[in-house]
């Protein structure tokens, strides 16, 4: 066991946890040299591509990227990192036993800028037969409360799944009007850098924006049971099990009693959470309910 009982208990009752100091400084600086690569080659792209998510006042000269999509995919650095035992082990432990990957995302948070990421549940993005399903953020510099980190609600992952769409398509967010005085009980996941969070797919989570003079680099990998299988998306037996980290395949999900929403209709053109929550972002600032 590399969790003691009172950190698995904690996660069982809050649908979080922060380990401090994860991942060794070289590993993390490694990350930071690659960081800036992914900078400077997004100084020559115009707008979003399959690798860069560019926020609208990105330059050339003052690039501003929102996110690397897929890191895993676009370096080995990643990828490894994405399947070392100081994260699937307690990944493991938590899910049950068995540990598939599914995806990841590095976002960036740019000191002063406007990055407020709305309240959400993952699940609503991507829900399936089981909720055993987790997100880990490694904090690849400190997490402060000044720098906009990863908010959550305890306990919300035993709670309600909620509305995720507007205007009759998917927003990727919930109204706070939805959540009432439940976002004052949010709690700020800040620690050193190294640092990793675990969050449920059902854990309520958002993130503020950085008021800091630097940015806040948050990588995200997200894992489930091998036994959970997504609703509504269609994949390759072959590829779905190549990504099996702990435990062998199966053909025999396993289904729980849970509801959920299909995260569709998309609006045009969206790739990220970013585009996704755009419209709820402007109706929440202008008092709109819809
Ligand atoms: O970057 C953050 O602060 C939170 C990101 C998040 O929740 C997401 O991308 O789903």
């Amino acid at each position: 066991m590399i969790l003691s009982d009172s950190q698995r208990e904690f996660y069982t009752e809050n649908g979080y946890l922060i380990l401090e100091k994860v991942i060794c400084d070289t590993t993390l600086n490694n990350i930071r040299m690659k960081i800036d690569q992914f900078i400077e080659r997004s100084r020559k792209a115009g707008k979003s591509n399959p690798v860069l998510d560019l926020d609208a006042a990105h330059t050339p000269d003052q690039p501003c990227v929102r996110r690397i999509k897929d890191p895993h995919i676009q370096d080995t650095l990643f990828y490894k990192l994405s399947r070392c035992d100081e994260i699937i082990d307690p990944v493991a432990e938590l899910l049950g036993g068995t540990v598939r990957f599914d995806h990841s995302k590095l976002n960036f948070k740019p000191p002063h800028g406007n990055a407020v990421i709305q309240w959400h549940q993952d699940w609503g993005f991507y829900p399936h037969t089981n909720d055993d399903m987790l997100a880990v953020g490694i904090m690849i510099e400190d997490c402060t409360r000044a720098n906009g980190p990863m908010l959550v609600i305890p306990g919300s992952h035993r709670g309600p799944v909620y509305n995720h769409h507007h205007n009759g398509e998917f927003s990727g967010g919930i109204h706070p009007d939805d959540l009432g005085h439940l976002v004052d009980d949010a709690v700020e996941c800040v620690a050193p850098a190294g640092s990793i969070s675990l969050h449920h797919v059902r854990t309520l989570h958002a993130s503020g924006n950085n008021c800091s003079n630097t940015c806040r680099p948050l990588l995200l990998f997200s894992y489930m049971a091998v036994d959970a299988f997504p609703i509504f998306e269609r994949y390759e037996i072959e590829e779905f099990d190549s990504r099996i980290i702990r435990g062998t395949p199966t053909l025999a999900g396993r289904m729980e009693t849970l509801p959920f929403r299909i995260a569709q209709p998309r609006r045009k053109g969206a790739d990220s959470i970013f585009d996704d929550q755009a419209m709820l972002s402007r109706q929440i600032s202008a008092g709109i309910r819809s």
